[in-house]
């Protein structure tokens, strides 16, 4: 059995890229299939990301789908660094003008795929080996096989490679035609999500000689907490009890303010920072973590994959309207010249912040210069605050 489908823009991957990107086509009129590899299930089940910016919440915006985030989001106005127990607040709001939120990704997820439905989008789920064809023609596709066993020829005049680190989109640009640039880093994060009030009113990013940890929450009543874990451990090595006598040792007096109980979850990260270049190859545009990963300090892959999307749903919007290739061909210099500078503040805040294995006591003296400089210079603070909420775009 096959079958031949047609659309403008078909999307790998409906992770936040993905479903962003076809919501904002869809305001512009503009047709999209997108084919996912996993159950809307699972999808609807991960969770990642917490903290949003503006330009996030606008994206959100411009779909129509803020509502609940907006009814139930919770405002940040600052964030707090603490250094060997020892901390201080950076009053975001008051340096920017502006708020980060805290809503998490499995939400925003949640609203994109019912906006989608409510539509009738159609999203291909459960679709594990979708491949890519003819990126360098004016009919690109993509071929998959549909869960009721069809094999699905999806021709179209746009392809949206959204489908995160481990996608096919990256890899179908020809190997001599993109580079990659990439560090990682000796640890990961191991994160638990509990049902206790968060620690603080603020995000606390503490650096403490036994290593990271992160407090940042969901609700008023759910917290989500991260400790910096030695590469290879697994959530095994990590005994519910480990993790509470490592987190409040970390946070200094902070941690005694922490309300512990059982985590509803619990799992490792590890941290890299990437960029693939270029994010265009002919009818193919990359988005979000198909392009480039940040290691989570400073919370901007979710707010960066969606700065991509808005910029790419514009330049195919610009293209369908006007006829001109000019925006989609300024697409991968204009969305990589942002890409670097959040690569650069979440590098600069996770080497700041961390324990190194490799460090000396000359690294382990610049990071308490640092954070001592920033405490003590609103120059310094400006320039956290003003990545914090997000650069414009
Ligand atoms: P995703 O979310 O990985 O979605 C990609 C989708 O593509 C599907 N897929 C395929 N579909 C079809 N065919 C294939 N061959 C496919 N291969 C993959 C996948 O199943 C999936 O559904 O990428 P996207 O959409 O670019 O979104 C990126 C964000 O998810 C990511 O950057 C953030 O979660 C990163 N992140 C954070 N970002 C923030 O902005 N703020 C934060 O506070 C924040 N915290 C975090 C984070 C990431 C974390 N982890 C686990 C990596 C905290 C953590 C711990
Ligand atoms: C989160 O809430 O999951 C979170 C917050 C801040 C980060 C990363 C993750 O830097």
């Amino acid at each position: 059995m096959s079958r031949e489908l047609k659309t403008t823009v078909a999307i790998i991957g409906a992770g936040p890229a993905g479903l962003l990107l076809s919501q904002l086509l869809h305001q512009s009129g503009i047709a999209s299939v997108i084919v996912e590899r996993t159950s809307k299930q699972r999808v609807l089940e991960r969770i990642r990301a917490g903290i949003l910016e503006r330009g996030t919440v606008e994206g959100m915006e411009e779909a129509g789908c803020a509502e609940r985030l907006h009814a139930e989001c919770i405002p940040h106005d600052g964030v707090i660094l603490s250094f060997d127990g020892e901390s201080f607040e950076i009053p975001v709001k008051a340096i920017t003008g502006h708020n980060v939120i805290v809503y998490g990704q499995t939400e925003i997820t949640k609203d994109l795929v019912e906006a989608c439905e409510a539509r009738g989008q159609q999203i291909f789920w459960d679709c594990p080996d979708a491949a890519i064809s003819d990126v360098d023609s004016d009919a690109p596709k993509v071929h998959f096989t549909a869960p009721s066993g069809e094999a699905v020829t999806l021709t179209a005049e746009i392809i949206g490679g959204c489908d995160g680190f481990h996608g096919v989109s990256r890899q179908a640009i020809p190997a001599e035609r993109r580079r990659a640039f990439e560090r990682t880093y000796p640890f990961g994060w191991l994160g638990i999500l509990v049902d206790q009030p968060p620690v603080a009113h603020n995000v606390i990013y503490a650096n403490h000689e036994d290593g990271f940890a992160l407090a940042s929450m969901r609700s008023e009543t759910r917290s989500r907490y991260y400790v910096q874990s030695a590469p290879g451990e697994t959530v095994d090595d990590w005994s519910t009890e480990r993790f509470w006598q490592a987190f409040t040792h970390r946070l200094g007096t902070l941690g005694q303010q922490v309300k512990t109980g059982e985590p509803i979850e619990k799992s490792i990260a590890p941290l890299r920072s990437y960029v693939s270049e270029p994010m265009r190859f002919g009818r193919l545009f990359l988005a979000g973590d198909s392009a480039h990963i940040v290691p989570p300090t400073g919370a901007k892959g979710l707010n960066l994959a969606f700065a991509d999307v808005r910029r790419l749903s514009r330049a195919i919007a610009h293209w369908k309207s006007s006829g001109s290739d000019a925006a989609l061909e300024g697409y991968s210099l204009d969305a990589l010249a942002r890409v670097w500078k959040i690569e650069r503040f979440s590098w600069y805040l996770t080497t700041m912040m961390h324990q190194f294995p490799e460090h000396s006591g000359f690294e382990k003296r610049m990071q308490r210069a640092e954070f001592d400089y920033i405490r003590s210079s609103e120059a310094g603070q400006s320039t956290i605050a003003e990545n914090y909420v997000g650069l414009p775009f």
